[in-house]
């Protein structure tokens, strides 16, 4: 008999099977999750030829423009949490206040919070693009739910909308990895218990911005470029305009990913951190990488609005302590 493959499903079951008093409900959830994100990759598929690609003609919370993807991958969220009573919460990058499932009766054990489309400004040039999730123990099923640290996190990951669609996430006990298998519409396991080089030779940040950043993180981008033999310099740039396929290559291959802080370090950076800063730095830590903000750990951190954002320093461990240090000398 031929071995069945290693299907999202199989290995979420047989895991089940060595966490005691589980419901079984956190699975089910991942397996949504598994669903919307091959309904979001059959929207992009098809953007260019439905005429979905474009602005919404609408802006988010942020005063960011919308793009008609991000609103379609937040609406196919939504609706793939509507039902079954799993989740009391959802809240997102694209909308302002989170939707209450069930009203005030809301029971669902889980709140989840998500980008659906992190890289935007691709879509419209058939770039890689992300959607990156989180899930939380749902407490009093209000938003104070979801202004906690992030190491309160019970499961987080991305889908990466690639050449071909990876799902990668982490219920605390190793990272894993799977590949849309387009032939049988199923994720299969890639990789099981992803772990991140101690250190690259690769980082990702937007330089166009670096008029604004802190003496520290200036002279840390320039530390990377002047040669050295001895540690690996210089380091090359590898930056998409998507966080999730930039931390993706890092997490394989090792390097750092920047987003500093504007304005000398007076300003919070642009990335949000309940949908890319926990998520990402949950995943990244449990497989041996870092996520720091210049000054602190990211997932102790507990934003006191929904849509906070921070300065994030994410990836192998060795650049991001060094990237440390230079913010601490200034
Ligand atoms: P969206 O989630 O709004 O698409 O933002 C993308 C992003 O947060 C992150 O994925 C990119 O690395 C970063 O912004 C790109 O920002 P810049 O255009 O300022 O480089």
């Amino acid at each position: 008999m031929r071995a069945a493959p290693f299907t999202l499903d199989r290995f979420i079951l047989e895991e089940q099977r060595f966490s005691p008093g589980s419901t079984g409900e956190l699975s089910l959830l991942l397996l949504r999750l598994g669903v919307a994100a091959k309904r979001i990759a059959a929207a992009l598929a098809g953007a260019g030829l439905s005429q979905s690609l474009g602005s919404a003609g609408s802006s988010n919370v942020q005063g960011e423009e919308q793009k008609k993807l991000d609103v379609l991958a937040n609406d196919i969220l939504l609706e793939t949490f509507d039902y079954g009573g799993l989740v009391s919460l959802a809240a997102s990058e694209e909308m302002e206040e989170p939707v209450v499932y069930g009203g005030r009766l809301a029971e669902g054990r889980y709140a989840v919070l998500f980008d659906p489309m992190d890289g935007s400004s691709n879509i419209d040039v058939n770039g890689t693009l992300g959607t990156i999730f989180s899930i939380r123990r749902r407490r009093d099923g209000t938003v104070a739910d979801l202004l906690r640290p992030g190491h309160e996190q019970v499961a987080a990951g991305y889908f990466l909308f690639g050449p071909a669609v990876l799902l990668v996430y982490t219920c605390g006990d190793g990272v894993h990895l799977f590949t849309l298998d387009p032939a049988i519409g199923e994720f299969l396991l890639t990789r099981r218990d992803v772990r991140m080089p101690e250190r690259g030779k690769d980082y990702a940040v937007n330089e166009g911005r670096a008029h604004s950043w802190a003496p520290g993180v200036r002279a840390f981008v320039e530390h990377l470029k002047q040669p050295d033999k001895v540690s690996g310099r210089p380091y090359s740039t590898r930056y998409s305009a998507s966080l999730v396929a930039d931390v993706h290559r890092f997490l394989l291959e090792g390097g750092i990913y920047l987003y500093p802080a504007d304005a000398a370090g007076k300003g919070a950076g642009k990335l949000r951190v309940l949908y890319e800063c926990h998520p990402l730095a949950f995943v990244v830590e449990h497989a041996g990488g870092k996520a720091s903000t210049g000054v602190a750990r990211v997932l102790d951190v507990a934003p006191s609005s929904l849509h906070e954002r921070m300065p994030l320093a994410i990836g192998s461990r060795a650049e991001v302590e060094l990237f440390e240090k230079f913010v601490a000398r200034g």
